[in-house]
C-alpha cells in the first residue's frame, strides 16, 4: 500500500522538474532567433546579377503598335534597344512605368512613371529626372522606329534594389513626350505595353 504512494510521489516529483526545465527553456530562444534575420534572406539572393532584360510589347485594344526593347548592362550604364513597328510617323513617347500590369485596355494598370527617387519628370539626359523617362522613339513613314542609346539612370539589377526596372513596364505613347510638362510629358494615350523581366545572357 505504501509502495504505490511513494512511486505516485516520486513522478510528480520527476514531472515537476521536467515542468521547471521546459519553463527554463524559452530563456535560451533569444540567441536562436538573433541568428534567424541572416539565414533567412540567403534563399531570396539571385544567383547572378541579371545583365539583361527584356520588355515584349503587346498593343492596347485592337491597335497594331508592338515590339521589342532590351536593356543590356555595360560598365558605364544601360544599353536600351528599341524595335517597334505600326507607329505613326513621328515622335512618340517612350517611358518605363512603375507597375507590370499592361492589363487595363487602356494600359491604365501601368500606372505612372516609375519613379524611384521622387525627381521631376524629364528628358532621358537629364540629371534630375523619372528613372522611366526614355524621351521618344521616332518612327519612319512606314511606322517603324528603332532606338540605340546608352541610358545612365536605369538599373537592371536585382529586384529586391527598389530601383531596378524588373518587374515595371515599358508603355509607347500615340504623342511625342515634350520632355518637360509635368507628370508626363503631355505624351497622349498609351499604344503599347510590355512587361521588363530578365533575358538570358551568353
Ligand atoms: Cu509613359
Ligand atoms: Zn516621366
Amino acid at each position: 500500500m505504501n509502495a504505490p504512494k511513494y512511486l505516485v510521489a516520486a513522478s510528480l516529483c520527476f514531472s515537476f522538474s521536467l515542468a521547471v526545465a521546459f519553463a527554463q527553456e524559452p530563456a535560451a530562444k533569444p540567441t536562436e532567433s538573433a541568428a534567424k534575420p541572416a539565414a533567412k534572406s540567403e534563399p531570396l539572393e539571385p544567383a547572378a546579377e541579371p545583365g539583361k532584360a527584356i520588355a515584349i510589347l503587346h498593343p492596347a485594344g485592337d491597335g497594331k503598335v508592338a515590339g521589342t526593347v532590351t536593356f543590356v548592362e555595360e560598365a558605364d550604364g544601360v544599353k536600351v534597344h528599341a524595335e517597334i513597328t505600326g507607329l505613326t510617323p513621328g515622335k512618340h513617347g517612350f517611358h518605363i512605368h512603375e507597375f507590370g500590369d499592361c492589363s487595363a485596355p487602356d494600359l491604365a494598370s501601368a500606372g505612372g512613371h516609375f519613379n524611384p527617387t521622387n525627381s521631376p519628370h524629364a528628358g532621358p539626359d537629364a540629371s534630375e529626372r523619372h528613372e522611366g523617362d526614355m524621351g521618344n522613339i521616332e518612327a519612319d513613314v512606314s511606322g517603324k522606329a528603332t532606338l540605340d542609346y546608352l541610358d545612365h539612370h536605369i538599373s537592371i539589377l536585382s529586384a529586391k534594389d527598389k530601383e531596378s526596372v524588373l518587374g515595371r513596364s515599358v508603355i509607347i505613347h500615340a504623342k511625342a513626350d515634350d520632355l518637360k510638362t509635368q507628370p508626363s510629358g503631355d505624351a497622349g494615350g498609351r499604344l503599347a505595353c510590355g512587361v521588363i523581366g530578365v533575358a538570358k545572357t551568353k
